[in-house]
């Protein structure tokens, strides 16, 4: 029951399917054969409001839930609003989860994020590291609000005994993130900034903080592949890590960016702004034993959402 195929003609939920990490899911399962796919966008279903996702569970029932809902932002997001990253992730979170196990959800998956792992956690993170040093303050409210979430599915899987797991993914990126001047990742930034830059010709470009902070980047079709793989193929309360293996400086990372815009101006540091965390390469080797391995290189998996982010400006439909 654990560990066995999902049935491709079994009612999966996928929360969140309009964000980076659930439309890559969602396009996977299509991919992947499944025939009874439940999504709903938050104007259809606020799933903060516990009434509202009660009576979707109670009518819809799903077998499984891809729990790729949450609100999500990059640095300056995360320690501008940390009243709503705690909130409204603490809140979309139980009530998701709880009505998954009242409902008869048999499988679901969790995901949890890198940066809940202490500050100075040491590298490469092991799974076995989470709870076992102070947050970096930048990002302590989303991270025990996610930290929250693990604890609610080893809960569920204590007191039930469901078959529910926690994935930590490193950074992502890909097609479908939002490029938010302000409020977005460093990748969506950078490109959007860069691209900006190149088409007016301006003489440099602004990276936040020193440059020397380190990160690791994870395509979110990576983790899409990685989420069903671990739905068939693990079944244990621990959350297990997702990502590369490989991490690279912030100043590479804006080179290796402005490389692909073809932009050739300067680079300026702004160290007024927040480095975060100093690294946060995740220790990878139990997915790998689970037979499961990052496909997509930095390079290639850049320029393709470059690309896509170049047709989203053509179309007029940027997310931010
Ligand atoms: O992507 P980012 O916001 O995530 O920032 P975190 C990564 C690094 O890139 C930081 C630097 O050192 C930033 O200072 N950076 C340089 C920039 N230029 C920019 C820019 O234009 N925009 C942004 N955003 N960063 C987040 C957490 O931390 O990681 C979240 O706050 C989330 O909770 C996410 O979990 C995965 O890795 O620092």
């Amino acid at each position: 029951m654990g560990i066995a195929p999902l049935d491709r003609g079994d009612r999966t939920y996928v929360a969140g399917h309009r964000g980076l990490v659930g439309g890559a899911v969602l396009r996977h399962l299509q991919a992947q054969g499944f025939t009874d796919l439940v999504t709903r966008t938050s104007g259809e279903l606020d799933l903060r409001d516990p009434a509202a996702v009660e009576a979707f569970f109670a009518e819809q029932r799903p077998a499984t839930v891809v729990m790729a809902a949450a609100k999500v932002g990059g640095i300056l997001a995360n320690s501008t609003y940390p009243a709503d990253f705690l909130s409204d992730n603490l809140r979309i979170q139980v009530n998701v989860l709880d009505a998954a196990a009242r409902y008869g959800a048999t499988k679901l998956l969790f995901l949890g994020s890198s940066c809940i792992y202490p500050k100075f956690a040491p590298q490469p993170i092991r799974e076995d590291s989470l709870l076992t040093g102070p947050l970096e303050e930048t990002n302590d409210a989303y991270a025990i609000a996610k930290i929250s979430g693990v604890l609610q599915v080893q809960a569920l899987r204590r007191q039930y005994g469901l078959h529910y797991i926690s994935a930590m993914p490193t950074n992502l990126y890909g097609p479908g993130d939002n490029f938010h001047p302000t409020g977005s990742h460093v990748l969506p930034s950078l490109i959007r900034r860069f691209d900006e830059a190149a088409r007016t010709g301006a003489p440099s470009v602004t990276v936040w903080g020193t440059g020397t902070p380190r990160r690791e980047f994870l395509h979110v079709d990576d983790l899409a592949r990685a989420c069903v793989h671990l739905l068939e193929n693990y079944d244990e309360p621990e959350p297990i890590n997702v990502g590369v293996g490989e991490d690279l400086p912030i100043r590479e990372l804006a080179e290796l960016v402005a490389e692909i815009v073809g932009y050739q101006g300067e680079l300026v540091f702004d160290s007024t702004k927040p480095d975060g965390t100093p690294r946060k390469l995740l220790d990878v080797g139990k997915i790998h034993a689970l037979g499961w391995k990052a496909q997509v290189g930095l390079r290639d998996g850049l320029t393709e959402t470059y690309r896509w982010y170049q047709e989203q400006v053509a179309a007029g439909t940027v997310r931010s």
